[in-house]
This record gives structure tokens, sequence and C-alpha cells, in this order.
């Protein structure tokens, strides 16, 4: 790995120096809840909390609180309490697949809309506490309806539109959801998504919905069930634009969002409205910065927890403008990103390592032909950035004279903990840098030995922060289990990562069975349960491999029925059957038929040598002694290369 140390630019101007920083750092280690009430005091609260966090993260008096004796009304903090000085400044700017297809929407129009959308959820009977699914594309409605549950009360849970219709299903019977809002169709690439036709298929597979919301996104033809779905361009008109903002409990429920884990069906994530309003806000506030003067722009998708965090909730709070993108990087060209910066006059742009890897391929030309003169600071997120993309990152699109923040965090963790303070600490390559002030991470091996200084280990926290997630929907033990009792009194975050000698910190990757896909996080127990639902596959088993562009990709094993045998066609309905259950972000990129799969004589699959295999590794297995039958090795080898 490259070592190189970048200091940060000498003009780039911050209000959080080296200094300003270390008081931060000391005032959270020294006078830790006062430091964490100053940070609740960014908000409005209708009751301003005097408890700052209140957790363990052992068995016997497990829970995790934050500003419980608080109470608050998230919209008021995004809207409300802008509308007298900002309320005609432009809070969110949509721009659309085709470039140019640009609208911007003021604080006061968000707010308006947020309340017209809050006026129909009570209308249609839904009351705090309740759940609200949002199934859309990448436009302003989609925040307004996110809004508006926060308004009265309501729990969101957002769904990407790249879920497939019986992701979707799975999804409203877990957290049993009433009302689904979703838009005609998607447009993305130049392609349409059929959003609402899935919402049909979905509602058909488990039929409990209400009501469905339909925004007009592209004016395509959509079927209509009398009754339960409704317009929204038929009743938008008819709703007044002031709705009473429910006055929520900190703890209470904000959102739930769906993430995939190594065991499973997806886990609904819970984060509450206090503490995760604070970090949002905290955290949007110390590692962008920005001022009434920025256009921030965050790639994301709201339906993942960036787009939660960074797209609507941090910018909104922190009363600036942020960019709603309903487009790909790659279309109509590879220098999409680089045309919208100039001309919407974008200063912090924030995106994935696999969206540059993609760009970068395409060499420096559709980067270098556009300005770029506004941007100020730049951004990633999602998975490790190789030392490669971050110097062409630097070089190429900052021309050598803007931060780059690689920011580490988890749906889980509901905001970025371990980054660069752009302007307080010099960057290397590859490396989130140090932890934000109050965020503690520890490295611990497999002994659960806590390791010090310059080593390699599996990363946790020891402490709370307000961000933090508090249960899995309907399922605390599976929260507990799942996070808390690998390294009992610590929070394990799947990742393993290498603290060098400064202590700057290098997450090297999920170690447990989750693949990072684009950015995105994959169950391997999701796919395979995908596979094995075809007929004629008895057992299946996926992987990571390493991939240039994606990151990783998954690389799967199939066993099929005795006397069956595999065929290109078959590989095919099995790609199939893994868009049909989770989505084509799950698709296999290679799938390898093999008579068996290597286990342990307890019937344990060792991935690890599924891994080395897939690699096109042929020998150096390791110990291979505790298989019931060694020979499956060579017989994978050789269906690898066949
Ligand atoms: C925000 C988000 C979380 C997993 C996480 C880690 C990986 C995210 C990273 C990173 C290295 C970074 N990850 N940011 N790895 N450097 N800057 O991505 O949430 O979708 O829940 O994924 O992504 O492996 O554990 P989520």
């Amino acid at each position: 790995m490259s070592e190189a140390v970048h200091p940060v630019p000498a003009d780039f101007e911050s209000r959080i120096g080296p200094a300003e920083l270390d008081a931060l750092n000391h005032r959270a280690d020294t006078d830790t809840d006062g430091f964490w009430l100053e940070q609740a005091r960014r908000l409005d609260w209708a009751k301003a909390p005097t408890r700052a966090g209140n957790w363990s993260f052992h068995e016997a008096d497990f829970g995790i609180r934050w500003f419980e004796d608080g109470q608050l009304n998230l919209s008021v903090n995004c809207l409300d309490r802008h509308l007298a000085e900002r309320g005609d400044k432009v809070a969110l700017i949509f721009e659309g697949d085709e470039p140019g297809h640009t609208q911007r929407w003021t604080y006061r129009q968000l707010y308006e809309e947020t309340c017209r959308f809050a006026n129909l959820y009570r209308q249609k009977g839904v009351k705090r506490g309740d759940r609200v699914m949002i199934y859309m594309p990448m436009i302003p409605e989609a925040a307004a309806a996110m809004l508006a549950c926060a308004r009265v009360g309501a729990i969101h849970s957002v769904v990407f539109g790249g879920f497939s219709p019986e992701s979707v299903a799975g999804r409203i019977e877990d957290c049993d959801a009433k009302l689904i809002v979703t838009a005609d169709e998607g447009c993305r690439g130049g392609k349409r998504i059929p959003l609402k036709a899935n919402v049909d298929k979905a509602i058909a597979l488990c039929p409990r919905i209400d009501a469905v919301v339909v925004v007009t996104r592209t004016g395509g033809e959509v079927a209509m069930v009398e009754g339960r779905d409704i317009r929204w361009s038929d009743v938008r008109d008819t709703l007044p634009t002031e709705a009473e903002p429910e006055v929520m409990d900190a703890e209470d429920p904000l959102f739930i969002l769906y993430t995939s884990g190594s065991t499973g069906k997806p886990k609904g994530v819970v984060h509450t409205t206090g503490g995760y309003a604070t970090w949002a806000a905290t955290t949007f506030d110390w590692v962008f910065g920005a001022t009434d003067r920025d256009i921030f722009w965050c790639t994301a998708d709201i339906g993942w927890i960036t787009g939660h965090s960074y797209v609507v909730y941090g910018p909104l709070m922190n009363g600036a403008t942020s960019v709603m993108f309903d487009g790909i990087p790659t279309y109509p060209g590879p220098d999409r990103f680089w045309e919208t910066c100039d001309r919407l006059g974008v200063t912090i742009f924030y995106t994935a390592p696999t969206a540059l890897r993609s760009l970068m391929r395409e060499g420096d030309a559709p980067v270098t032909k556009h300005r770029r003169s506004s941007i100020r600071l730049l951004g990633t997120v999602g998975e490790p950035i190789n030392p490669e993309a971050w110097e062409w990152y630097w070089r190429v699109v900052g021309d050598g004279r803007v931060p780059i923040v690689d920011t580490w965090w988890q749906t889980e963790t509901g905001g970025i903990l371990i980054s660069p303070v752009p302007g307080a600490i010099d960057m290397k390559p590859g490396s989130a840098t140090k932890p934000l002030p109050g965020i503690k991470p520890l490295l611990v091996d497999a002994n659960h030995q806590v390791l010090e200084g310059a080593t390699s280990g599996n990363l946790c926290l020891s402490h709370s922060w307000p961000g933090q997630m508090r249960t899995v929907w309907g399922d605390h033990e599976r929260f507990f289990q799942t996070y808390f009792t690998a390294y009992p009194g610590l929070y394990f975050t799947g990742d393993g990562c290498r603290r060098d000698e400064d202590g700057y910190y290098w997450i090297t990757g999920r170690v447990d069975d989750v693949i990072n896909v684009s950015g995105h996080r994959i169950g391997t127990a999701e796919v395979e349960s995908a596979l094995v639902a075809h007929p004629l596959v008895a057992e299946a088993a996926v992987v990571a491999i390493p991939h240039d562009i994606k990151g990783q990709a998954i690389y799967a094993y199939v066993t099929l029925n005795a006397g069956e045998s595999g065929s290109d066609e078959l590989r095919k309905q099995l790609n199939q059957e893994v868009r049909q259950h989770i989505g084509a972000l799950a698709a296999p990129e290679r799938i390898q038929f093999a008579p068996s799969l290597p286990k342990t004589r307890s019937g344990k699959i060792m991935r690890r040598i599924l891994r080395k295999v897939a690699e096109g590794e042929t020998g150096g297995f390791g110990d291979v002694s505790t298989l019931a039958d060694p020979s499956v090795v060579d017989q994978l080898v050789a269906g690898r290369n066949s």
C-alpha cells in the first residue's frame, strides 16, 4: 500500500483546524456528556435533553439510549427552522437523468410539499409509529415523503429502486407497512424502471398495504387499483400546505433501513430521532463544513444510508443546498459528473470509489474538458478506496488543490465515524485517517485481545455515539447477537482494519460473509438461498472475488441435484433467480457448477478454499485434512478452469 502523505492544501478554508480538532477531542474525552449535549444543541428541541448517553454493550444491562428526556421533530429541524432566514434559499437541486433536466426547490417549497404529504398520510390514517414504505426515484418528492413521515411521527423505510418486487414484499411484511409511496417509473441511464408495476407485484405477494401513492416521474402508463392507489397529481393541490408536527421523544424510531448481514434475511436497522439527527447534523458539519455558499452533491441514492444522512437529513438540518441526482455516472457520457458540477456550481462532491474506478478507465479527457473550478472538497464512501483511485481523484478531478475525505461508516452507525476533518489532518491515500471526536475504535484479535499500536485486527467500537442503531426491527435479540457477542462488551463492525504507526486507520474490508459489490452490501446467505430456490439446485455457496471496478464481485458455486448437468442456459436461469429474489445488484459475476462443495466432517463449508479457487489459485490451500473428502478440492480447481 502506498504510504504517501498529502498535507491539506494551504488555502483550504475551514472552521476546524488542527487546534480546534484537538480541542474537540479533548472535550469529548474529558467532559463526555457535556460534549455530546453541546452537539445536540445544534438542533431545535421542543424539550431540550438534560441527559446524553445512557448505554451498555453488556448483556446484563444491554441498551442504547441518547438524549432520552429530550423531545423534538426532525422535519421541523430540516425545514421550519430555516423558513424565517432561508425560506427562499434552494434546499434541493433535482438533476434528472438527462443533463439540464433540473429543478430547484426552496426550503419553503420543500416545507409545503412535506406538509401536503403529511396531510395525505393523516387522511389515510397513518399515525405516529406506523410504517410507511418509500420506493422512489431520486426526486424531491421522495425527500418530502421521508420528511412527512418524520412530521407525523411515522417510521419510514426507504427501499432502493433496484430491489425486486419480492424484496419489497419481504420488507413490507417484516415492518408491516401500511402505505407505500412510489412513482410511475424510474429513469436511469435512459432506461425505465417499472416502480409502480413492481409495487403491484410486491403487494400481490403480500397484500397488507392499504394505500399506494403514485408520484409522476416519467408519465408512463401504469395500472391503478381503485380504492387503493392515489395519484399524487390528483390530490396534491387539495392538500393544505401546513401540518402540525408531532412532538417526538428522542428515542422514538425515525426510520428502518434494511441491510444485508452474514446470515438470514436482511435486517431492519432501526434509527431513532434525537441521536440520529444529532449525529447526521454534527458529522455533516465537521466533515463537509458546508456554508451558505456551498452546493453539496452526494451521489448516493436515498435507498441507502448515505442518501438518508447526506442527501436529505444532514444537509437540510444544516440549511445547505443538496443535489439530488437521478442518473448514473456514465450517462449520457463519462463526463456527466464533471459537466454537472460545472453547470450547477457544485462545491463539495461525495461519491463512491466504484464510480471513480469506472470513470478512471475512460482516461482524463472527460474530466479535464470541464473546469471543476467550483469544487473545494471531494469525498468517498462505501468501500475501501485503492490508493490508485485516490491519487486519480486527487490529481485529475481535484487538480491537486482540494482535500479528499475518505469517510468510513455503516448503515448501523447512522453517520461517519472515521474520516479526515479536512483542514485539520494530513491525508494518506487509502486511509480513512482517524476517528471523529468521541468515537473510540479498537482493534481486536481472534482471542479477544485488544491490540495496541501499529497492528491489524477486527474493528470494534468500545463506546456508543448518538447515531448508533438501536435495534433490529422486531428482533432485539438478533441485534445483540449480531453485533455484541463476538467481542463481549464491544460493538463489532464486521470490518478488518490496520492501524499504522501514526494512528491512521486503514479499513481492509469485511471479515464476515458480506460482499461489498460496488459499495452495496450483499449477504452471501441471501444469494445462496436465491440460487437454491431453483428446482435443479441442491446446494450453493458464494464468495467474493476482487473486481477492477466493482471492488468485489460475486462468484457462485452451485451443486445440482443428482443426474442433472450444468449449462449456460441454466446459468442464465440462476442469474434470473437471483434478480427475482433480490435484485440485479446481487447477480453473480460467475457461476461454477461443482459436483460437491468442500465441507468439514461436521458439514461446515470451507469458504477459505472456495475463495482461493475462485481467485484462480491451484495450490496452497493450507490445511485440508479436516475436509470430509479432500479430493473435492482438485475437482473444484479443474471446474474453475473448464
Ligand atoms: C456508509 C455505507 C458499510 C460497509 C462497511 C465497510 C464499507 C464503507 C468505507 C468502507 C472502507 C470506507 N465501507 N465506507 N470501507 N473505507 N470509507 O457504506 O454503509 O452500506 O452499510 O456499508 O461498507 O465494509 O462495513 P453500508
